[in-house]
């Protein structure tokens, strides 16, 4: 192979792997990742780019936000505010613990708030907080909310009207969610949360096939810009180790029309504007969108069509069971040999059989 050939062959590969990574970040999308929000080992940004508070320990190899021990709470903060419209952020965390399954908590929150470093009690971080929340809750307090397994991942949107309700884990102002196994695994666990043109989506990556999961994907969001990423964790009478590895934040170049572009995206209100209200399903133990009650006049209705259904079911098998008795009766007058007349019952059944499917179809 001529020298030529074989730089031809080795930029191709590279510009292979290059393209491998770039389409696993950003789907599509060019990204840029942006140092001054991203928090990497061996965390030399820590001090100036980063604050952190409560129990964080910082490590040349990980953030730690809480020990496994009762009652702490940390968190750390980016302190340059970011002014990207469209962003995804990527979370390398671990939580591990020596408690048993179910025997941890509380968990880990990511954020995007317009306030930083104010402790409080929604996992180590101010309550009625103003901005978004992606919580990966641990610990199970809504003993009535047993459809859902823990870990649960979901997202939330204040505008610092709502408080966080931990005794039913957040599910009155849940947006979405989903259930993961993101503790005391033995590989490294990720979430992404991507934000651009109004819609949020939350992937995660924590079963070590290198793939993304969809968990979360809601349009309608709005947010602002200004904003700070932020990472919080709190544990109680439960307890585990809640380390933060990584949080990189990548630009992503999406366009806007001139009339988005000339607003003030930092006077924004973080809001939803669901189709539906939010997963406030106190009643509705699926979890799931209600659609509306079923009022009387409605039940009536649904009843009405179901007996209908069983009197056409009914008369329908009654004209073929006679149809095919008065054929059945004709060829035994007509027919008096046995074997003939067997043949003919079997093939009469079998078509019975089938004209009753027709007519039922
Ligand atoms: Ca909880």
């Amino acid at each position: 192979m001529s020298f030529k050939a074989f730089l031809g062959a080795t930029l191709a590969v590279l510009a292979a792997n290059w393209c491998l990574v770039c389409c696993d970040i950003t789907d599509g999308n060019s990204e840029h990742l942006k140092r001054e929000h991203s928090l990497m080992k061996p965390y030399q940004g820590v001090g100036s780019q980063w604050d952190f508070g409560g129990s964080t320990l910082v490590t040349s190899s990980y953030v730690r936000l809480t020990p496994d021990e009762r009652s702490k709470e940390g968190s750390i903060w980016n302190t340059v505010p970011c002014y990207l419209k469209d962003w995804e952020m990527h979370v390398q965390f671990k939580v591990h613990g020596l408690g048993k399954k179910s025997l941890n908590g509380d968990g880990i929150a990511i954020w995007y708030t317009r306030e930083r470093l104010h402790p409080g009690p929604v996992f180590g971080n101010q309550d009625q907080f103003v901005g978004l929340a992606i919580f990966l809750d641990t610990f199970r307090n809504d003993l009535h909310g047993m459809d859902r397994s823990f870990p649960y991942i979901s997202a939330m949107v204040n505008n610092g009207s709502v408080s966080y309700d931990h005794g039913k884990d957040g599910r009155s102002s849940e947006l979405g969610g989903c259930s993961a196994d993101i503790r005391n695994r033995n590989h490294d666990t990720y979430l992404a949360i991507r934000y651009s043109k109004g819609r949020l989506t939350v992937m995660i990556d924590v079963d070590d096939r290198n793939e993304w999961k969809e968990c979360i994907d809601i349009g309608g969001v709005r947010l602002p810009t200004g904003y700070f990423f932020g990472a919080s964790a709190a544990t109680g009478d439960l307890s585990d180790n809640h380390d933060i590895i990584s949080m990189k934040l990548y630009q992503l170049m999406v366009e806007h029309t001139p009339e988005e572009e000339n607003l003030d995206w930092t006077k924004i209100e973080p809001s939803v504007s669901l189709l539906k209200s939010p997963k406030d399903n106190i009643d509705d133990p699926t979890g799931n969108f209600r659609g509306t009650p079923l009022t009387g006049w409605k039940v009536f209705l649904l009843l009405l069509c179901a007996l209908l259904g069983i009197v056409v079911c009914a008369v329908v098998g009654a004209v073929v069971f006679q149809k095919r008795q008065v054929l059945i009766m004709k060829f035994i007058t007509s027919d008096p040999d046995t074997d003939h007349l067997k043949e003919h019952l079997h093939r009469l059944l079998c078509n019975g059989v089938i004209n009753s499917f027709l007519l039922l179809r």
